[in-house]
């Protein structure tokens, strides 16, 4: 894609902040990424593809694709932009469309992967953001608080289908916070602009470290399952910020993610719901699974679990 001549509130007055690169990317993206634990690279998809993934994502929300739990039923009264708008996020949407699926596949995320994660490479989760005019963000947190590899291979590849700024809740990251590979304290918070997920805390890093990725649509931000990240609220007036995320890792690794169905141990507990993005995956032998189900995303207006007795 050759981008418009969009500029963001956030960017430099000439040019592309750091770490920002062109898709196909090789060996400087590659270094940046390692050093801050983040990586942006612009035209991965084209307007065509982003269209295609939006009118999915209405059909998705409708529920035409498949039962999604949680899903706010709606009528084929309702305009495609109220249905998509009462929800936050779906969890697990390639478990009900196969165009969510091939989106994991798409040769432009493969060439990131292999750059960053290695040759061999499966993706175990995808979520499908929304995230209207008036909904909340996620608090600060890494990705390896809810997925651990056991290599900290974890990498989140998230598309932005729409462009993503300062208003509507872009992405925020604390560069080089991946490097400790340490796993932070978490706790319950009552910050209504984040959503229900708990919170990040005590780690050696002030917001002020912090830096905002406002993105055109069709780039996708890469990070590290270390990396502390996180999104403020969309509070722009109207429109959203929909983004297709997908977490993968490498291939080489267990995953011991769920509790084991069988009381096996956890030093061999493999989550086999997996697919295999490119190169071998050492433990096919075990074969697959269909464990997931598609869900939707608290988000939290309603009040959050406390995890504490009432
Ligand atoms: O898109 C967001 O607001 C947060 C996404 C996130 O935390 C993730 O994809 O890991
Ligand atoms: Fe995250």
């Amino acid at each position: 894609m050759s981008g418009g001549v969009r500029r963001f509130e956030s960017w430099p007055a000439t040019g592309r902040p750091a770490g920002y690169f062109s898709s196909p990317v090789g060996e400087d993206a590659s270094r940046f990424y390692k050093d801050n634990g983040f990586l942006v690279v612009e035209g991965c998809f084209d307007p065509v593809e982003l269209e295609a993934l939006k009118a999915e994502t209405v059909r998705i929300c409708r529920g035409e694709r498949g039962e999604i739990s949680g899903l706010e039923p709606s009528s084929s009264e309702e305009s495609d932009d109220d249905v998509i708008r009462k929800t936050l996020c779906i969890h697990f949407p390639d478990k009900v469309s196969e165009v969510m699926r091939d989106q994991i596949v798409h040769p432009s995320l493969v060439n990131i992967l292999r750059t960053v994660i290695g040759p061999d490479v499966k993706c175990m989760q995808q979520m499908l953001f929304v995230k209207s005019a008036g909904k909340p963000g996620q608090a600060w947190h890494q990705d390896e608080d809810y997925i651990p590899t056991r290599d900290r291979s974890l990498t989140g590849a998230w598309l932005a289908m729409d462009d993503a700024t300062l208003e509507n809740g872009c992405l925020w990251v604390i560069p080089g916070s991946h490097r400790t590979g340490v796993l932070w304290p978490m706790k319950f918070h009552n910050d209504r602009r984040f959503d229900c997920a708990w919170e990040s805390y005590d780690f050696p890093y002030s917001d002020q470290d912090a830096v905002p990725v406002e993105v055109r649509a069709g780039t996708v931000v890469v990070f590290n399952g270390y990396l502390l990240h996180r999104s403020m609220p969309n509070v722009s007036s109207t429109g959203y910020r929909r983004a297709l995320v997908n977490h993968y890792m490498s291939a080489s690794s267990l995953l011991p993610w769920l509790w084991p169905e069988k009381p096996t141990g956890m030093a061999w507990h493999d989550h086999r719901d997996i697919i295999l993005v490119c190169g071998s995956d050492p433990y096919a032998y075990m074969g697959t699974q269909d464990i997931m189900k598609p869900h939707v995303r608290p988000d939290g207006q309603g009040g959050c679990y406390t995890g504490e007795e009432e």
